[in-house]
């Protein structure tokens, strides 16, 4: 399909960025397609996530039967995940495994940034620059380029001077680190903290958490998957995954269909302990109302704080690590293994934020403005420039030279997350606008994957080259987006979903909050009517 190979710049038929999971399915479907395809990543190998936090303690918390593949029944009985939630070096492992059965790495150019991509009317292509300044032009420019890839760039007064090591979580050495018997100071209590502080604490002399705000975290009970989980899930599998893409949150977490406020409190209590017990988000599915009434958010943010009082114990410790200041669930929900019962070790101190910020880092530590502390290293556990960062570090120009960035200047806006009005052939995976980061990312990964390789196919067979977003329907799905956001709970919260963990980002709750199972459907409803929203044509 691809025309010759122009001097310079190779032509092809898509391009995509990014090799994490979503790159490396959308290669899969792009070559079913019969599509030449280039996909180009930064880092040096395939996982995407799981290639670059290779933090101590870095795991899923969606169980691994699930964060897993399901397109290829083959794939799903031939590999066999360890534990429920797979460790970083398993997922990447299984990155690898998907590469090499696929064969998908002689289309995947590692080490290389995209810089620029950019729409020419006349030709209706996308000539896409990388940071070694060569070319790509392609008809389809495909993001994969990942809703938390990119780190924050939090930094302190003083940073320079530190003449200990600093490490990121998102950033952690490739050949692994040794941190025994060190001074380790720990900026950052989300999930990527949650799940490091207890794997350090163990490892290293002492730990000194700099915590701002305390986040809601639910038990993991991780270990090994029983023979019968396996089987069963074998032979169910099909009827398995079925279900959870029809699911609100793209995992099977056993909803039930009543209020919190409909139950007695021992009710409640017996339907949280029950779930508690259980693990990982399985609470989400406890009662209907969580997510959208204060009230009964509050009786699940009371079972937390009570079970936070039961394992730590100094009561001072516990309070400082209860949430007070946002819902339960409205910033995202954690998973650990042994987080809270860390502070009761010795090794292990808590340090309140918002009672003592931090003034600097100095040469030899870091000071609160209540004390200095000494460490031998600092490790940054401060989150990602989630959803937008990605994207708004490409230097995209669409119709008419649009510049992407200037349009998502007040937020991003998307048609179902998926495209852009005036960035024709742009697809987004997992883009702002879709359930993505609030459900199982691998069922919302295949969803999209799946929907823009029957778009093109559907294109094709109509002879068909160009699809966009037409104005209206963009403006209606973010103002949908926005009106669905209003009847949850997370404006509630300072999260990252509302794009406040960035200094000037503009205030938007970033996904789609309606669930994956109505999204689906939409989206399903949308291709049925001949694409309906998208205007498409023959050529520019
Ligand atoms: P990524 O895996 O982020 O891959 C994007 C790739 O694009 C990266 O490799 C990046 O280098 C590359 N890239 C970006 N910009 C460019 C550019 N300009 N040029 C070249 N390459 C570029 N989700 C869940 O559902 N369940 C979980 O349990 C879960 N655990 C997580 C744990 C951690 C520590 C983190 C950070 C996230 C977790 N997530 C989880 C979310 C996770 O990001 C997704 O599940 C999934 O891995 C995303 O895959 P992706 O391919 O879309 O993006
Ligand atoms: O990042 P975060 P993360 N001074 O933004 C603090 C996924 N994930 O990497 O809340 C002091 O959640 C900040 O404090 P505050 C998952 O989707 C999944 O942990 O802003 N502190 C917060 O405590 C997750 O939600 C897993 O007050 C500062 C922390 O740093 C997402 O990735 C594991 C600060 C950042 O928390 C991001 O998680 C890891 C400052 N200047 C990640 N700036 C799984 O378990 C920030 N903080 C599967």
């Amino acid at each position: 399909m691809a025309a010759a190979a122009a001097a310079d710049v190779r032509e092809i038929d898509a391009i995509v960025v990014g090799a994490g999971f979503s790159g490396m399915y959308m290669l899969i479907k792009l070559r079913e397609l019969g599509l030449t395809a280039q996909v180009i990543e930064a880092g040096s190998n395939v996982g995407g996530t799981w290639y670059w936090n290779r933090y101590p303690g870095a795991r899923v918390d969606t169980q691994s039967l699930e964060y897993s593949f399901s397109f290829s029944a083959e794939l799903e009985q031939e590999w066999r995940w360890s534990e429920r939630y797979a460790p970083q070096a398993e997922l990447l492992a299984y990155a690898e495994h998907v590469a090499e059965r696929f064969d998908l790495k002689r289309d995947i150019r590692f080490h290389t940034r995209v810089a620029a991509a950019h729409y020419d009317d006349a030709s209706s292509q996308w000539t896409v620059t990388t940071d070694a300044g060569d070319q790509y032009r392609a008809r389809f420019c495909i993001m994969a380029t990942g809703c938390l890839s990119v780190p924050t760039e939090v930094t302190f007064p003083g940073i320079e001077s530190f003449k200990g090591a600093l490490y990121r979580t998102s950033r952690w050495p490739r050949e692994g680190l040794d941190l025994s018997g060190q001074r380790v100071g720990f900026i950052g209590t989300g999930s990527s903290g949650i799940q490091a502080i207890p794997v350090l604490a163990e490892q290293v002399a002492q730990l000194t958490v700099f915590q701002r705000t305390p986040n809601y975290s639910m038990p993991a009970h991780n270990g090994p998957i029983p023979d019968e989980d396996l089987q069963a899930w074998q032979a169910n599998r099909e009827d398995y995954r079925a279900r959870s893409r029809n699911t609100a949150l793209g995992f099977l977490y056993d909803p039930t269909d009543r209020s919190a406020l409909d139950a007695t409190p021992e009710e409640r209590e017996a339907e949280y302990e029950r779930r508690w017990q259980v693990g990982g988000f399985r609470i989400f599915g406890a009662y209907t109302d969580i997510g959208t009434d204060l009230a009964a958010n509050a009786t699940a943010a009371e079972f937390a704080k009570k079970k936070i009082a039961s394992i730590v114990k100094d009561p001072a410790v516990a309070d400082l690590l209860t949430p007070k200041d946002h819902p339960f669930a409205s910033k995202r929900l954690c998973v650990d293994t042994n987080y809270y019962a860390t502070y009761n070790r010795d090794n292990v101190r808590l340090v309140d934020l918002r009672a003592t910020p931090i003034d600097r880092i100095t040469e030899t530590g870091l000071a609160t403005t209540g004390e200095s502390f000494d460490f031998d290293a600092i490790v940054l556990a401060t989150g990602f420039d989630a959803m937008t960062g990605a994207i708004d570090r490409i230097d995209i120009r669409g119709r008419d030279g649009a510049v992407m960035k200037e349009r998502w200047a007040e937020g991003p806006r998307t048609y179902l997350g998926l495209m852009v009005a005036g960035f024709p052939n742009l697809f987004l995976i997992t883009g702002p606008g879709s359930p993505s980061v609030l459900s199982n990312m691998m069922t919302s990964i295949e969803q999209h994957v799946e929907w823009i390789a029957d778009c093109l196919a559907w294109m094709a067979g109509r002879q068909q080259a160009v699809i966009e977003a037409s104005p209206a329907a963009e403006d209606q799905w973010v103002a949908h987006v926005d009106e669905i956001s209003t009847t949850t709970l997370y404006p509630h919260a300072n999260s990252w979903y509302m794009g406040a963990n960035v200094p000037g980002k503009p205030r938007r709750f970033l996904p789609y909050a309606a669930g994956v199972d109505v999204y689906r459907a939409h989206c399903a409803e949308v291709a049925a009517r001949d694409y309906e929203g998208f205007v498409v044509s023959a050529a520019g």
